[in-house]
């Protein structure tokens, strides 16, 4: 899943890439004028997998960050950032160059350049259909056509005051938002940067889910003695305790995600689906050859597992599922299809 880095320049985005790189042990990587690197979480469930089953290797799902170098509102950043399946928004919480932060107004404007910039590509689309409607030679093509331009100026006209992703149902239409790249319809979580003077200053609401992290100060860590960041935390009133897993925390419902789990000895997988997946579709994410010879899904539960301590003792629980299960967070699973 690729997760776009969207903000205000000097907002702090490339110091929240590097961060998240190091949480995730990565690399940081420039290319095309852009900025990549992996985000992963440490998972609580694998780990004990791990400890209970004696796993030789374990995969855990990847997130693929992306910093496109260049102004919100620039062309070759937003054609960017379009190719991202949900945003990290970064604002600035931090006074730099002597400017205090605005971190409200700031998202402000950044929704302001968003909506604006996507009422811009709808319209444009609108046109291009209609064009293409006088030159359609069967009515189903018009159909189709007259259909995707009712939609959109549905859409146009919630662009006028709200964010498409405030919009109901539109996760039905996202093929045609993420085919446009209208950004106000992704799904984002807004990373809240921070620094000592600034850290929980004030309760910040915002209309988005939001995390507040120290970036600078959590890279600045890993240089200093345990004595110097007990010193600093103190007189700054800092935790002392990373603050990566509450962005763990916020991470998985902002973006509507779950994961379930593959156990074998030599390779054990969390794999990543989105909330109210059918066991269908989920077989799908790990081959398509089993979504094809789709016959059971045999599932445990999470709680069950617990409950058991082992695979092996959690047999007598595993349920007989259908297609249309709806997965739930932790379940393990196997599949069974032909082929
Ligand atoms: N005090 C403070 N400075 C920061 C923080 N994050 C970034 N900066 C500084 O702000 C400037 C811009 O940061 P950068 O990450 O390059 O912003 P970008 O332009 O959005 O990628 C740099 O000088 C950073 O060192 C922070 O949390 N606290
Ligand atoms: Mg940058």
């Amino acid at each position: 899943m690729n997760i776009g880095i969207l903000g205000l320049p000097y907002s702090g985005k490339t110091t929240v890439v590097k961060y998240l790189a190091m949480q995730s042990n990565a690399g940081i990587r420039e290319q095309n004028n852009a900025l990549y690197t992996t985000l992963t979480f440490p998972d609580k469930r694998m780990e004990i997998l791990k400890e209970n089953e004696d796993l030789i290797k374990t995969t855990l799902p990847h997130f693929y960050i992306f910093e496109p170098n260049g102004a919100v509102e620039n062309a070759h950043t937003l054609s960017r950032i379009k190719t991202a399946q949900a945003l990290f928004i970064v604002l600035r919480n931090f006074p730099f160059q002597g400017v205090d932060p605005e971190p409200v107004k700031d998202f402000e404007r950044i929704n302001h350049l968003i909506l604006e910039k996507d009422r811009g590509i709808i319209k444009k689309q609108i046109e291009t259909l209609k064009n293409s409607l006088l030159k359609a030679k069967f009515k189903k093509d018009r159909d189709d056509i007259e259909h995707t331009i009712t939609i959109l100026e549905k859409m146009e006209e919630f662009a006028l005051s709200k964010p498409l992703r405030d919009m109901e149902e539109i996760h039905v239409h996202k093929g045609i938002y993420t085919g446009l790249g209208l950004l106000s319809a992704y799904p984002a979580l807004i990373i809240l940067s921070s620094s000592e003077s600034t850290y929980k200053q004030n309760n910040i609401i915002f209309s988005l889910p939001h995390v507040e992290l120290l970036p600078d100060w959590e890279l600045e860590k890993r240089k200093l003695s345990k004595e110097e960041i007990k010193e600093f935390s103190v007189s700054f009133s800092l935790p002392e305790e990373d603050l990566f897993y509450k962005l763990n925390e916020k991470f998985w419902n902002a973006f509507s995600l779950q994961v379930f789990y593959t156990v074998k000895k030599e390779d054990t997988r969390a794999w990543l689906i989105s909330k109210g997946t059918q066991a269908l579709e989920a077989s799908g994410v790990i081959h398509t050859d089993i979504e094809k010879g789709f016959i059971k899904a045999e599932i445990i539960s999470w709680q069950d597992y617990i409950k058991a301590g082992s695979i092996a003792r959690a047999k007598p629980f595993m349920r007989l599922e259908d297609k249309d299960y709806i997965m739930k967070d932790g379940d393990i699973a196997n599949f069974r299809f032909k082929v």
